[in-house]
């Protein structure tokens, strides 16, 4: 048949040999994960979901899952010494080793990015018990991260199997976050353009947006950076470089600290940041500051919004502006002992992109805190 000009070609003409059916769950791997579920509770409003360890059968690890809306997340630990687990704490302190990506056929997933090119992690294997079983396979990517492919078209359980559920008395209120809008990857030193042509080829993402060093460059630092994002849009992955600038850039800090590549900030979307972010500060959550001029012209950069300056000034609530909407973010300091992995508090007013107008501002009050840790 031939399509005529004026034809409407569905954008998924060609078909995904990848479909992501979104973000299944993020794992860390971290020095003491009882503690770390402890705070991801109580600051974060992260729920208790699931439990293995001791006292399911295993013998040299644990972990704790959390939920939030959309979000899992599994804080995992070694209970002996010299393990892999614990040799990825040792190189990069707590971090995320696994982004898991729910998929309808993990063992499709994997064979199309393997023959792609992809390094494999494990093979697809499929878990089972009373709810039904689950089908999981994961390949390399940047640094000593891993893409789990996550199949449970035919679990009913509240996780994975041989986990159980975990009902801890302490239950602090969730705050209102809900999926995770994008995660962000720090590579090496001109490492950025293999690795989006990884996502690009190995597992068929394309470029949304890049900014360069004169877009992403302060007085100080710079870094680059390109917005990978697959076939459908429910996931997107950032990939940061270092840039030379006068001093140094706030990736290779997380570089020299997380000792090589690996996950900088997770962004997770709330549907109410101001109730969000008041409530993660009252939890004792830190944020990143801006100076308090910054909402002196945010009218004239942004127009008009549906917030009160002087509430989003209250809170340290960022702002920017695309052709489709607006967006409020801000950042945490590092969560974990490093100056290295961070979050990013995100609510979308129709905006697509990720707040090039505040770089500028964002980077400068990183880099007063690492001015302060002696590290720029
Ligand atoms: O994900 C983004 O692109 C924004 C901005 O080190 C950003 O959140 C980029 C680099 C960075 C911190 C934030
Ligand atoms: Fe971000």
């Amino acid at each position: 048949m031939l399509v005529s000009e004026n034809t409407l070609v569905p954008a998924m003409a060609t078909t995904d040999f990848l479909p992501l059916n979104g973000t299944d769950y993020i794992e860390m791997y971290v020095g003491n994960a009882r503690q770390s579920a402890h705070y991801f509770q109580t600051a974060f409003g992260f729920q208790p979901l699931a439990y293995a360890g001791l006292s399911t059968g295993l013998k040299d690890r644990e972990s704790y899952v959390l939920v939030q809306d959309k979000i899992r997340l599994v804080l995992t630990t070694p209970l002996v010494a010299n393990t892999e687990i614990g040799r990825h704490i040792d190189v990069h302190g707590d971090g995320v080793k696994a982004v898991a990506l729910w998929v309808d056929d993990a063992r499709s997933a994997f064979e199309e990015t393997t023959k792609r090119g992809a390094v494999p992690v494990f093979e697809p294997t499929e878990e089972s018990d009373k709810n039904g079983s689950v089908v999981r396979s994961a390949i390399k990517t940047y640094g000593d991260t891993i893409h789990v492919f996550v199949e449970r078209k035919a679990y009913q359980g509240i996780f994975l199997p041989n986990f159980v559920a975990w009902n801890p008395s302490y239950q602090p209120s969730d705050l209102g976050l809900k999926y995770v809008d994008h995660m962000v990857g720090n590579v090496g030193w001109n490492e950025m353009n293999t690795w989006t042509a990884f996502y690009e080829k190995v597992m068929g993402f394309s470029q949304m947006v890049s900014f360069d060093d004169k877009d992403i460059s302060t007085e100080y630092t710079a870094l680059m950076s390109k917005v990978m994002s697959n076939g459908n849009g429910r996931i997107k992955f950032p990939i940061n470089e270092p840039a030379e600038g006068k001093k140094k850039s706030q990736v290779e800090e997380y570089l020299d600290f997380y000792g090589g590549s690996g996950v900088q900030h997770i962004a997770v979307a709330t549907d109410n940041i101001l109730e969000t972010v008041q409530g993660m500060m009252a939890r004792g959550v830190e944020f990143l500051q801006v100076p308090s001029n910054y909402y002196d012209s945010l009218l004239e950069r942004v127009g008009q919004i549906d917030e009160e300056i002087e509430s989003l000034r209250a809170l340290n609530i960022l702002v920017d502006r695309d052709e489709e909407g607006y967006l409020l973010q801000i950042f945490t300091k590092p969560v974990v002992s490093r100056p290295t992995v961070f979050f990013e508090i995100i609510q979308r007013k129709g905006a697509k992109s990720f707040g090039k107008g505040n770089f500028k501002a964002l980077f400068e009050a990183i880099e007063r805190e690492q001015a302060l840790r002696g590290t720029l």
